[in-house]
């Protein structure tokens, strides 16, 4: 989230799109209701009539996997009855940037400039901007970067900045915003309405109610979830929701903001963490084995030329003295090298992961906390993938669908070798340590109860393991044991291992020297307050920039309660809910990222009433912890259009070279659609992934002519292993379920409650059918489609409520950016039992 949950109730409007937030996130329904109470409108666009849309004030179906569109024709309203806020947006933003002379998009072909047919990728070149001039780094003594060439700073060539063309009339055809208005024109109400399959009249209600936030007094909110995400262009839905906002002067202001409602408790801390393919923690980019096989390649591609993350060598180099401490020294480029290097292929994100199972090339598997045999994309070919692993490792609560993936219907235990090993894992009541929520705030959790029985929490058994492996390779050498010998392993209290040292670790402090005590109650060295004290030279060492400032009280080290983590002080000294002495919220405890934008080019708020930082002519007032440098050498700096300090251009983009599959999101059906494409003349993404995998199966509208979408409900939690435990919620929630419309189930002659097949090329399922007017038909280019939609929670594992397991049939494709699969928009049919 770029704001957080109290916020919400700061918003004038708030669209829902792509989350069922009252089931999914019911903590948000008390600050929406909150913005409700004070007069604000609700707007709800789903597939189908959720608990959600059934509170808000306006509801608006959509087919799924249609947003883009959707979005595109909202750009073209707000440009074409000018409701984008000009100073903003002609300030703030790169509206006024001219693109490079060959950037184009081709109606016909559906593609942008620089797509190479073979590859199914781009070349960027083209999306870039033209340069007016170039500036290098100042690195002499005294100068803005001298840190940059001190000693103990790896060597690198610092990059050049290159400053863009800009046209501040936009009037220039190639000025972003001059493209945009192109491209978008063709995202007319007509066009729109029938490709998402809506009503013509409320699109334009939706559309001008949610324009009117562009006055520069009021705000906009988006909550936004699966929905958005889970498609072959989840990100660039993503960035869609980037453009609105910035359209409309949503970014950076109270009740505004793109807010990402997130899934499993501390998914948020566990993105942050580095549970990703591409980015290690505090999202730098993981070594690439083309890119950046040096530290100082690393340092040269991803320092940026301008702007906060100009910084970035300070955060690598301390990141490197925390993995490998008094090992890693300028010499050794800090132990660079012993960092594993992201290939370009093959691709270890999950769904490449099976594939490489299921061709015999991983033979070992740990499978920590999650259950993909149940979650995963066509999981019945997940299923058959680890069947061919020699061994496998579940650390779980229960016995998971994964646990005992050899006792799956399909599956002959008689043919399966693999030796599954299961470790019982302590819940989130028996164990202490910190989680994230959506809002970007750290909160420290105290044990309740010591663990039942033999398990552990998931930081001893790491722990367990980590030392035995040590061991071994001390004893026995081994293939390449410098990373783990040389990795830093010191975080114990009283000689256990205690999640009180990692919190310093990810923290940060001043490095000076002497190997920590493995028994040591205390730091040895003073915890730091804030990222911008990390240094480049060895003499700070921090696992987690972004953190810095959360564990900072050098005082009381092991006691949390004394630590902004654990801070539960409810003042509200503005009334915006902010409430800045509860919790931390990274980073720096900022409520709201990009706050400068809520002030003019004067440093004058947009709206007296919620001011988050205000320039008086002498200094700035910062009501949250200021996202722009305010003070330089001990002077206030006055407003300037920097409001985006953490991109080297330091104003948004609306356009962005930055997507692989695209510089301006462009609608695409999904990859398995009921429809043509309307907008151009390609039907899916050029860049979906993993289509050409063979266990992919893709099924075809004339064989399987219905879509559908998966979701949650309230009363389950994904695949089921924590509530399909508990009697109680079984019996509110017994059995897995199809929703379909009156009209499908009168065409197919099924009743409510009647058993049904659902089946394409992947898979078939049995579930209860559920027909209701929550569905209605689409129209789309003048024909009928049917949208069906399932939960996802069952499975054959476990006493009570078993299921077959619906994730047999979603295709096992995914998004070019971040390899999110399409759960929500895929081809079935149906047939009564
Ligand atoms: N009780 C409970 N709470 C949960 C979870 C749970 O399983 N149970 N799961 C947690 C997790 S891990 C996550 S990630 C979050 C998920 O939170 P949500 O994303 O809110 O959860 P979903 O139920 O998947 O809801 C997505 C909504 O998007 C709609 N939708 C489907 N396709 C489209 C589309 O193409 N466009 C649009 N605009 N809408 C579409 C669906 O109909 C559905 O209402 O919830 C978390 N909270
Ligand atoms: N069709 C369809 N499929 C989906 C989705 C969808 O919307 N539609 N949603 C997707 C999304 S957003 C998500 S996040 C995934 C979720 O996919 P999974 O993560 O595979 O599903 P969960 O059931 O949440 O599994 C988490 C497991 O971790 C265990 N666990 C809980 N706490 C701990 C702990 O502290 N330590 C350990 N070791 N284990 C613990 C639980 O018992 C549980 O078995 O599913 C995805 N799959
Ligand atoms: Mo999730």
């Amino acid at each position: 989230m770029t704001n957080h949950y109290c916020d919400m109730q700061n918003a004038d409007v708030i669209m829902t799109i792509g989350s069922n937030n009252v089931e999914n996130h019911p903590v948000s329904s008390k600050w929406v209701q909150k913005a409700l109470d004070r007069g604000a409108t609700w707007i709800v666009v789903d597939p189908r009539y959720t608990r959600s849309a059934e509170m808000a004030d306006i509801y608006c179906p959509i087919r799924s996997g249609t947003d883009i569109a959707f979005y595109g024709g909202l750009f073209n309203y707000i440009i074409e009855h000018d409701l984008w806020q000009h100073e903003y947006v002609l300030n703030y933003t790169n509206a006024s940037y001219l693109l490079d002379e060959q950037y184009s998009f081709d109606v016909n072909e559906g593609i942008f400039s620089g797509f190479n047919e073979e590859t199914a990728t781009y070349d960027n070149h083209s999306w870039h901007y033209q340069v007016e001039s170039t500036k290098t780094w100042d690195t002499s003594e005294g100068g803005a970067y001298a840190w940059a060439a001190a000693p103990g700073v790896p060597e690198f060539t610092p990059p050049t900045v290159e400053v863009p063309k800009r046209d501040m009339t936009l009037q220039d055809p190639m000025c972003v915003f001059q493209q945009m208005k192109k491209h978008y024109s063709r995202y007319d109400l007509d066009t729109v309405s029938s490709v998402c399959g809506m009503d013509k009249d409320l699109l334009e209600k939706v559309y001008a109610t949610y324009a009117s936030t562009g006055a520069p007094d009021k705000s906009g909110t988006i909550l936004y979830a699966l929905g958005q995400t889970q498609h072959t262009y989840g990100a660039q839905n993503c960035r869609s929701m980037g453009i609105l906002q910035l359209l409309l002067g949503n970014v950076g202001v109270a009740g505004g903001g793109v807010n990402a409602l997130r899934g499993e408790p501390n998914v948020q801390g566990a993105t942050d963490m580095g549970m990703l393919v591409a980015n290690q923690p505090g999202y730098l980019n993981w070594p690439t084995e083309y890119g950046t096989p040096s530290l100082r390649k690393w340092c040269e591609k991803e320092t940026y030329s301008d702007g906060y993350y100009t910084n970035k060598p300070k955060f690598v180099v301390s990141a490197l003295k925390e993995w490998f401490g008094d090992a890693a020294t300028v010499d050794n480029d800090y132990g660079y090298d012993w960092w594993p290097k992201v290939p370009k292929s093959p691709d270890y994100s999950i769904i490449g992961s099976f594939e490489l199972m299921s061709q015999g090339v991983i033979k070992g598997y740990f499978n920590w906390g999650m259950n993909p045999c149940h979650s995963a994309p066509n999981a019945s070919n997940v299923r058959k993938a680890m069947a061919n692993l020699d061994w496998l490792v579940v650390a779980d609560w229960v016995e998971t669908e994964s646990a005992c993936f050899w006792k799956a219907p399909d599956m002959n235990p008689a043919d399966i070798d693999t030796t599954v090993y299961f470790l019982p894992a302590a819940l989130i009541y028996e164990k202490p340590g910190i989680i994230l929520n959506s809002g970007r705030w750290l909160q420290w959790r105290y044990q309740a109860v010591e663990p039942w029985d033999e398990a552990k929490p998931d930081y001893e058994i790491c722990d367990v393991l980590w030392t035995a492996i040590v061991d071994l390779y001390k004893k026995e050498g081994g293939v390449a044991p410098e990373p783990i010998v040389n990795t830093k392993w010191d975080y114990y209290v009283d000689g256990k291992i205690d999640p009180r040292p990692v919190a310093w670790a990810l923290n940060g402090y001043v490095y000076d020297g002497t190997e920590c005590d493995t028994t040591s109650a205390a730091p040895k060295t003073e915890l730091l307050s804030s990222f911008a004290n990390l240094k480049a030279d060895g003499s700070t060492a921090c696992g987690m920039w972004i953190y810095t400032g959360f564990w900072a009280n050098n005082d009381a080290p092991l006691d949390p309660a004394e630590q902004a983590v654990g801070s539960r002080v409810a003042d509200d000294p503005t009334g915006l809910g902010l409430h800045p002495k509860w919790s931390f919220a990274w980073p720096l405890n900022r409520r709201i990222i990009y706050n400068r934008a809520s002030a003019d080019m004067q440093g004058k708020p947009w709206n007296p009433d919620r001011v988050l930082v205000e320039w008086t002519g002498e200094k700035w007032v910062q009501n949250d912890v200021g996202d722009f440098v305010a003070v330089s050498n001990g002077t206030p700096v006055p407003p300037n259009d920097k409001a985006f300090m953490m991109l080297w251009e330091q104003n948004a983009r609306l356009e962005s070279y930055g997507m692989g599959d695209g510089p301006l999101p462009e609608h695409y059906e999904p990859f398995e659609s009921p429809s043509d494409n309307q907008m151009n003349g390609r039907q899916n993404s050029p860049c979906v992934r993993f289509a050409e995998f063979e266990s992919v199966k893709r099924g075809d509208r004339s064989e399987f002519p219905i879509a559908v979408t998966t979701y949650s409900v309230t009363e389950h939690w994904q695949t089921g292993g924590q509530t399909r435990t508990c009697p109680a919620l079984n019996e509110a929630m017994p059995q897995q379920f199809v929703e379909m419309s009156l009209e499908l189930a009168e065409e197919k002659g099924i009743k409510n409650g009647e058993k049904v097949r659902v089946r394409n090329n992947r898979g078939e399922v049995e579930v209860m059918a559920l027909v209701t007017p929550r569905f209605k038909p689409f129209t789309v280019n003048g024909e009928t489609v049917h949208q069906v939609g399932m939960t996802h929670h069952f499975g054959w594992a476990g006493e009570y409520a078993t299921g077959d397991i619906v994730n047999d049939l979603p295709p096992n494709v995914g998004d070019p950016n971040c390899w999110v699969p399409e759960y929500k928009a895929f081809l079935v049919d149906i047939e009564k039992i």
